[in-house]
């Protein structure tokens, strides 16, 4: 049983797209297909604007070039993915980490003020897990230092707060579609954007920069997603409402079974947030009768994979040690050695969290 499983579009809905694929031969660069995803998605997710593109990590690298961030420092989380801070280094900016919050292990605004310089130019906090970030604080902070602030919302596909789009927050927010997550296209990602002209960046900035047969504006790269990923894309939109339905059964039965395990501390959910249950991480305590490594390996001898997202902290790899960072971020450095992120996907049996729990017992 692994940490997770993509949900898949039906197969013969499917081969009809190829057909029309296969009829058209248009099989990339702004095609229908890409076309009416960017559609369905802006009105799926509640936001104005979408722009497609071939991964989740390519939109972090167009929103920095697309906000005008090409120098001087950002600010952002320990506790992510390396692409979050890869990303930065790839850009030649300068990452600067601070603290998480200690419950939702998401960036704190509190500690990103503390870590503001005349060199700051973005703060580039991450929904982890799906958890909104403290959006209101990182809104304070951008008003009152003029910071730009860009969410990586890999993780947050569908999540509102307040009733509203998680993604309506900050300049701009990223998407990932890869396998792994709530919802994929295979490989795929994109920037949300709260402008036409802005839109229109993206767009020309993800093919190369053309704007015409002969002409160009700036600096572009190839960031397109295909026809065929747009149109598995379509198909799969149609899945995700049923995927989170069938997450959040086995998210609650997750608490329900472990509660009753000693030790462990358990996600937590707040009213205002209808959340996408992308992980269900559980913290192992220092009173827990066995370490969180001896947890993991428990689990795998009983053919069960679960995944330490996120250990390292991206501030313990060494290709990182020389970020400068607030004191030795002792809570994204605890949550990382406390964390196991348990199987969570559509499918996986609804008996599956009282099986962890008995064994975990
Ligand atoms: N920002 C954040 C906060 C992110 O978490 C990520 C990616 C990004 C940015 C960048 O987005 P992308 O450029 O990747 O779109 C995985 C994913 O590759 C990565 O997308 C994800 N975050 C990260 C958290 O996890 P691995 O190395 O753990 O993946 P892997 O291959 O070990 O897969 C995990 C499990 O999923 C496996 O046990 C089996 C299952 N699986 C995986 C794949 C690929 C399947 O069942 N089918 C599949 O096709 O990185």
């Amino acid at each position: 049983m692994l940490v997770t499983s993509p949900i898949l579009p039906d197969f013969d809905d499917f081969v009809e797209k190829l057909k029309t694929i296969w009829n058209t031969r248009q099989l990339t660069n702004n095609g229908p297909f890409v076309r009416e995803f960017e559609e369905a998605l802006a009105k799926y997710l509640h936001v104005p604007f979408v722009s497609v593109m071939a991964n989740g990590t390519l939109p972090l690298m167009l929103a920095l070039k697309a906000a005008g961030i090409n120098e001087g420092e950002v600010i952002t989380t320990p506790y992510t993915f390396v692409a979050t801070v890869s990303v930065l280094k790839w850009l030649g900016l300068t990452p600067v980490f601070a603290d998480v919050d200690p419950v939702t292990g998401t960036l704190s605004p509190h500690e990103v003020e503390r870590m503001i310089t005349p060199r700051t130019r973005a703060i580039l906090p991450v929904h982890v897990y799906g958890y909104p970030c403290d959006v209101a604080g990182f809104h304070r902070l951008s008003l009152r230092y003029h910071l730009p602030v860009i969410y990586d919302a890999a993780h947050a596909f569908g999540v509102k707060l307040d009733g509203h789009s998680v993604l309506e927050w900050g300049d701009l927010s990223t998407l990932s579609f890869h396998a792994t997550k709530v919802f994929n296209t295979i490989e795929g990602g994109a920037v949300i954007c709260h402008t036409p002209e802005m839109k229109h960046r993206l767009d020309t900035m993800r093919n190369f920069g053309i704007t015409g047969e002969t002409s160009l504006d700036g600096i572009g790269i190839n960031a397109k997603l295909d026809e065929l990923r747009a149109a598995y894309g379509l198909l799969n939109l149609r899945k995700v409402d049923e995927a989170i339905d069938a997450r959040a059964r086995l998210w609650n039965a997750y608490t329900l079974a472990l509660k009753s395990v000693p030790g462990l501390r358990l996600p937590s959910l707040a009213d205002s947030v209808d959340y996408n249950y992308s992980h269900y991480p559980i913290y192992v305590e220092a009173e827990s009768p066995r370490t969180r490594d001896e947890i993991f390996a428990l689990l795998k001898t009983h053919d069960i994979h679960p995944r330490r997202y996120f250990f390292p902290a991206i501030h313990q790899f060494e290709t990182y040690a020389d970020v400068r960072r607030s004191g030795n971020l002792p809570i994204a450095s605890r949550l990382s050695e406390q964390v196991i992120c348990l199987p969570l996907y559509p499918h996986l049996p609804l008996s599956t969290p009282e099986k962890i729990a008995s064994i975990l017992r």
